[in-house]
């Protein structure tokens, strides 16, 4: 059934002429002796079989010529990144060299071969050489140890701790085999909201059983760590990082774990944030405890220490609690410390400026968190393809020596994962393709999203030319479209409290002001947005000068991110001679009828794409068609009872 379990790694059976040219080549993996044992390659090996296989489907009819794939993995020629690979005609006979200077690197090879395949190219004209943009490719799961997933949108957790050591379902090595195929070599398997108990000798074991599994598929375990475990679970009466005690709890911690798991990649941290303990609670900084951790996986792994901290005390503006706390400590972290930054300075919203804390730490490995799971944008019923929004980062020039892209290049990109127990993964076929393209962008963040969204298309619902087109534009529209609607024009964190899922800019009176809505859009009789600029909280100081300069004057600034930094009156004319309220009403009507013309395309494709798939689509596309009109409605209505304006001539009626 196409029920979307096999993701993007679907091997379609090739027709008409891309089939003849496969199904009359006899694919002879070509492994030296001292590789044959290699468990990466073994993995490798079998899905080539398994993807050519399938790929070529029916029985073979046409006459065979042997075609040799050489697997020569522990060749320096393609520069000694690790997981790079280069695969090129074999001089002197028919078949593919695929070189690399590891295992890893012929399977990513592998995949990246059977990816051209799966696209219809002919095997004999195969020529790539590609190397990964950054050693960490991470995906971290917020799933907690119950089996319920935070801001998961798919089901249930996929890891099964009831039952792990002794039972291993075998979703964990489809899993496996998903993530490296798109190049993903890092998972953090458990909250950042940690429980202490998953750091006991027997939660050990599980990660035991999972690593062993993972290990050919290129992937190192990793797992959040609550900072308080010495009180919680160590029975000590402190977590002070400064304090003896603590430090050698840690170290015994850490060693515990690499007796069971050698290859372990590390802790990821979130601390004093939302409530999470911290170094903070003992008056010692972010350094001080990453720190504390680094020492105690010493070169072994690596502390990933989260950025995402604000709290009621500042009541500023939130946006700027980050860049606060941790551009002071710049350069005081440890060698094997990653600070990992979200991207933006708030928290995942469908559009925000990149985090002014990229380029202002050169002396700090600095990582970026984006989020797969749309938590802000609809979650899986809502289609947005993400590889925009984080290209728009990736791309982002910081004005301090390089983009986005290249200041967190030493360090890496880790996504929180969308995945869960339904049979799709994402909990909608499209969603898959976030997953997709993290893992990409990842590996190379010059990518673009037209060429991934394609990509992804042809893999996972059909080769046919006009469906792919209409598959990828609908992509490409669809996560401006979730901004025009929701939170236009600069807008953001106007959801419903809690669940983040609908409309809710009305709401005023949380006890954390920060949560509220309205701290946000700032609206009133006049206007409406944040002044961020020297009048108001003055975030926009946190970013180089150049950057500033650009959107310092609510003129000049790129429209996207006008209310972002700007409070503007209601009346105040835009470049295209409308007021402000007038255009934000156009985005809004602009958003719906994007996402009907989202609708009407996919209907078009009913012969294309096979009738289950199809109708799951269809069914999420109604549900945004009537759900990005309740966001229009009610943000009108609300932003109405605020500025008494009458609705803008040719708008859709009122609500
Ligand atoms: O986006 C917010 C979420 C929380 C999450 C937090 C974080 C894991 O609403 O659910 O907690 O960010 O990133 O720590």
């Amino acid at each position: 059934a196409e029920d979307g379990y096999d993701l993007w790694l679907r091997y379609a059976p090739l027709e008409g002429e891309a089939r003849e040219i496969l199904a009359g080549l006899s694919l002879h993996p070509d492994v030296p002796d001292e590789l044959v044992s290699d468990p990466t390659i073994a993995v490798a090996v079998a899905e080539l079989e398994r993807g050519i296989g399938s790929l070529i489907g029916e029985s073979r009819t046409t006459p065979q010529t042997r075609f040799d794939i050489d697997f020569d993995c522990r060749n320096e020629d393609v520069g000694g990144i690790p997981g790079a690979y280069r695969i090129a005609r074999l001089s002197g006979g028919d078949g593919l060299a695929l070189t690399a200077p590891d295992s890893g690197g012929c399977l990513y090879g592998t995949f990246a071969l059977l990816r051209e395949l799966s696209l219809g190219q002919d095997p004999r004209v195969v020529d790539l050489v590609s190397a990964p943009a950054m050693p960490l490719r991470m995906l971290n799961h917020w799933d907690n140890p119950d089996g319920h997933v935070e801001r998961g949108y798919a089901g249930r957790s996929i890891f099964d701790w009831w039952h792990l050591p002794e039972r291993l379902d075998e979703r964990m090595i489809d899993y496996a085999r998903a993530n490296a195929s798109i190049g993903i070599n890092g998972v953090v398997v458990n909250n950042v909201n940690a429980r202490a108990f998953m750091l006991e000798p027997r939660y050990i074991a599980k990660y035991k059983r999972l690593a062993d599994a993972w290990r050919p598929f290129g992937i190192r375990l990793y797992v959040s760590a609550r900072f308080s475990a010495p009180q919680d679970i160590g029975g000590l009466e402190t977590s002070d990082p400064l304090d003896p005690a603590v430090r050698a709890w840690w170290k015994a911690k850490a060693d515990e774990f690499y007796r069971a798991v050698p290859d372990f990649g590390g802790f990821l941290v979130k601390a004093n944030s939302e409530g999470q303990p911290g170094p903070q609670d003992y008056d010692r900084t972010h350094a001080d405890g990453a720190n504390m951790l680094a020492e105690a996986v010493g070169n072994r792994g690596t502390i990933i220490w989260r950025a995402f901290v604000y709290s009621e005390t500042d009541e500023t503006d939130r946006a700027k609690q980050a860049y606060a706390e941790f551009v002071p400590l710049d350069g005081q972290f440890a060698d094997n410390v990653i600070i990992q930054v979200k991207n933006g300075p708030l928290d995942f919203q469908p559009r925000e400026p990149f985090h002014p804390m990229f380029g202002a730490m050169p002396n700090t490995k600095l990582m970026l968190e984006t989020q797969i799971t749309k938590e802000y944008l609809g979650f899986a019923s809502h289609l947005a393809f993400l590889a925009p929004m984080w290209s728009e980062v990736l791309e982002a020039e910081t004005g301090r020596g390089g983009t986005v892209a290249e200041v967190v290049a030493p360090a890496g990109i880790a996504g929180v994962a969308n995945t869960g127990s339904d049979r799709n993964w994402s909990g909608s076929d499209f969603d898959q393709a976030n997953w997709y393209a993290l893992g990409r962008l990842a590996w190379d963040p010059s990518l673009s999203s037209e060429r991934i969204a394609r990509e992804w298309a042809v893999q996972t619902f059909t080769r046919n030319p006009q469906a792919v087109e209409t598959i990828a534009k609908m992509m490409l529209d669809s996560r401006e479209a979730v901004v025009r609607y929701m939170t236009p024009l600069g807008l953001a964190h106007l959801m419903a409290t809690g669940h983040h899922y609908g409309p809710a800019p009305w709401v005023c009176d949380l006890d954390r002001p920060e949560w509220n809505p309205c701290y946000y859009h700032r609206a009133d009789a006049d206007g409406i947005g944040f002044d961020r600029t020297a009048s108001g909280s003055n975030a926009l100081s946190q970013y180089a000068d150049s950057v500033a300069a650009r959107w310092a004057d609510p003129q000049t600034i790129d429209r996207e991110y006008l209310l972002w930094f700007h409070h503007v009156d209601w009346n105040a004319r835009m470049h295209s001679g409308q007021t402000l309220w007038e255009e934000l009403v156009r985005e809004y009507d602009r958003g719906i009828s994007e996402v009907d013309a989202m609708a009407e395309a996919w209907n078009g494709l009913a012969a294309a794409v096979d009738p289950q798939r199809h109708r799951a689509v269809a069914e999420n596309l109604a549900i945004q068609q009537g759900e990005a009109r309740w966001w229009r409605n009610a943000s009108i209505a609300y932003w109405r009872s605020l500025n008494g304006l009458p609705m803008p001539e040719g708008a859709a009626p009122p609500p």
